[in-house]
């Protein structure tokens, strides 16, 4: 199997932690992301994004979330998903929250780091780290007093490990997040995840700027579904409007 991937992209790492977790063997081929339209990247995967998983015969699974349950139904052991109906629902509104809410707050706090000379910047900032308090203050709840969200470690631990650690960088209060903050500790230790920890760190060491990492060659930033709800709901419209009169927005293409 070949897996389209990005070292940073929290959906692709999503995925590579999970097959590795359960010793599935792929080929990572990495792809720079925005504005990436490589065509074999175009053809495997309608919205042209990764991660995008190619099995042996050719045939290909995108989208993180379903790239999972795939995962999950070809390699049961060991799971990833609780066997319990009510765990394995909360499991996925778990995930659900990491892949739409903490991605598009980050999306946006980093976003107005791109945009620093915008009237918008401080405030878009402002809102994404409260945002990220809020997110943070649910997942701690979830956690309770248990060592994972759900009975065993599971995809919602998976998916949350690539975004707890980054909201420190982002004027995030961890102090107020105790139990998360051991969680943490307690996922970095698990071998796939230092694994993954260390391609993040070599990939951000690697990075100049942070136009780098959110932008194509031509200015270009990739938009989609909860990214773009973010800054409507924060009344960050004009921003919006501007980015894109300028052309400085990119969505996936239209299906063909
Ligand atoms: N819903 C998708 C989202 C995937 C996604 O947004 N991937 C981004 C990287 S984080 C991408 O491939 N963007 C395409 C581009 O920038 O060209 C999933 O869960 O896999």
């Amino acid at each position: 199997m070949k897996l389209f991937t990005y070292a940073t992209s929290p959906y692709a790492r999503k995925v590579r932690m999970a097959l590795d977790y359960k010793g599935v063997r792929y080929e990572p081929w990495e792809r720079c992301y925005s504005l990436d339209r490589k065509e074999d990247l175009r053809c495997a995967s309608v919205r042209a994004e990764v991660p995008t998983l190619v099995l042996d015969d050719g045939r290909a699974i995108s989208d993180s979330t379903i790239i999972s349950e795939y995962i999950e139904d070809v390699y049961p052991e060991p799971p990833l998903y609780p066997k319990d109906p009510y765990e394995r629902a909360r499991m996925r509104l778990i995930e659900d929250l990491c892949d739409r809410g903490f991605d598009a707050a980050g999306f946006g706090f980093w976003l107005a780091v791109l945009r620093e000379q915008a009237p918008e910047s401080a405030a878009m900032k402002r809102a994404a780290a409260q945002e990220l308090q809020g997110l943070l203050a649910v997942l701690e709840r979830e956690l309770g007093e248990r060592n994972f969200f759900c009975e065993e470690m599971s995809l919602a631990d998976i998916a949350a490990i690539c975004y707890v650690p980054g909201a420190r960088t982002m004027g995030v209060n961890v102090a107020d997040f105790p139990r998360l903050q051991s969680w943490v500790e307690r996922m970095l230790r698990v071998p796939v995840v230092e694994a993954d920890h260390e391609r993040v760190k070599q990939a951000m060491d690697e990075l100049r700027s942070i136009a780098d990492e959110l932008e194509g060659p031509d200015g270009r930033v990739h938009w989609r579904d909860s990214r773009l709800e973010w800054p409507v709901r924060h009344g960050f419209v004009d921003f919006l409007a501007r980015e894109f009169h300028a052309g400085r927005m990119m969505f996936p293409p239209d299906a063909s």
